[in-house]
């Protein structure tokens, strides 16, 4: 029997999706299978990047003001940001992390609550081929392949900065010997040991200072406030000067000593770090004598270092925002609202 019309449009059926099987989707799974691992500008910069992020948690002004620079600027670059919450927590946090191994993401963003005992999980993103970006605080590490850079302050610079006021200050203050006491922040972090390094570095040389003690207040304001209760308790009106590690805390600590009478700024001088709008207003207040700042904002500078990072391009290793420190010295009439 002849080849009918029917026949010949089955052939040349049968022939296209032939072609279709061998060439096109070949190409088109090839293509799509590795977007991932592709340059950002073959998959139109950058739109279709993932990144995880794991973020330590929610303890102050300052992280949340850090999280929502990073969702804001993920947002803007097109980036799908899988955020997960440590909640103060490393385990929590190294568990995030491998969980972004396994969906491959294209870039790690995290957060390190502490400095010690990130070896195992970034050794692992490693093998996996996904570049980190340390963020906010550091890793201690003898090994800096570790991890790929880092975008955050310079936290010992911050302790060093909330000394050099206390050296300035100083020259007006009458005491013979000034009582320091300081509240620090999360054990083992970095901004904790490097603002206790920096500031100490410059105090303990010089006998005009003496630091009567040194206790953690986690960076939360409910423990700076009870910290701050504790050392009123113990020294009463021996202590001039609280150098705290975080405005949360000294908020808290403002409270434990307006309740007592304390007028802060006056009767006991102020240094805190952060640079929050509460803090920055009990600056203009005269409750608060020295505020480093130390900016969260830290979004934008990670979304464009990742970018960079997928395609292949050239990027520094440490990025540190610009930082200014404000004192009861300045004039602060023009400074604009802090946004976080
Ligand atoms: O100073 C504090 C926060 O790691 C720099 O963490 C950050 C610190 C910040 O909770 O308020």
């Amino acid at each position: 029997m002849g080849e009918t019309g029917r026949d010949r449009r089955m052939k040349k059926l049968r022939r296209c999706l032939l072609f279709i099987a061998c060439w096109i989707l070949p190409v088109f799974f090839s293509a799509g299978c590795s977007t991932q691992k592709q340059p950002a500008d073959e998959t139109e910069a950058g739109r279709n990047l993932v990144v995880g992020f794991s973020q330590l948690g929610s303890e102050s002004a300052w992280r949340l003001g850090n999280t929502a620079s990073m969702e804001q600027a993920a947002k803007e670059h097109g980036i799908s940001l899988m955020m997960e919450n440590g909640m103060q927590k490393q385990e929590k946090q190294i568990n995030a992390i491998r969980s972004f191994i396994a969906y491959q993401v294209d870039v790690i963003v995290f957060a390190p609550i502490v400095e010690d005992g990130w070896a195992n999980v970034l050794q692992e993103a490693r093998d996996a081929k996904i570049p980190v970006i340390m963020m906010d605080r550091v890793i201690n590490t003898a090994d800096s392949d570790l991890y790929d850079a880092y975008i955050g302050p310079d936290h010992y610079m911050e302790g060093v900065n909330a000394a050099k006021f206390l050296l300035k200050k100083a020259e007006e203050m009458p005491q013979e010997t000034i009582h320091i006491v300081e509240l620090s922040g999360t054990d083992g972090s970095s901004p904790m040991l490097r603002r206790f390094r920096g500031f100490h570095d410059l105090i303990d040389g010089d006998e005009r200072f003496e630091v009567l003690a040194t206790v953690s207040g986690d960076f939360l304001r409910s423990k700076g406030r009870k910290c701050m209760e504790n050392l009123l308790a113990r020294y009463g009106d021996e202590i001039d000067v609280l150098y705290s590690h975080n405005d949360a805390m000294t908020l808290g600590a403002i409270e434990a000593m307006e309740e007592q009478g304390i007028r802060p700024g006056e009767d006991i001088v102020i240094i805190t770090v952060d640079g929050e709008q509460a803090a920055v207003d009990l600056l203009k207040e005269g409750k608060i004598n020295c505020v480093v700042e130390c900016s969260p904002k830290l979004g934008e500078a990670v979304m464009d270092l990742a970018e960079k990072m997928v395609n292949g391009e050239e990027y520094p290793r440490n990025t540190h925002p610009e930082e200014s420190v404000f004192t009861e010295y300045d004039d602060l009439s023009n400074l604009g609202p802090r946004g976080y």
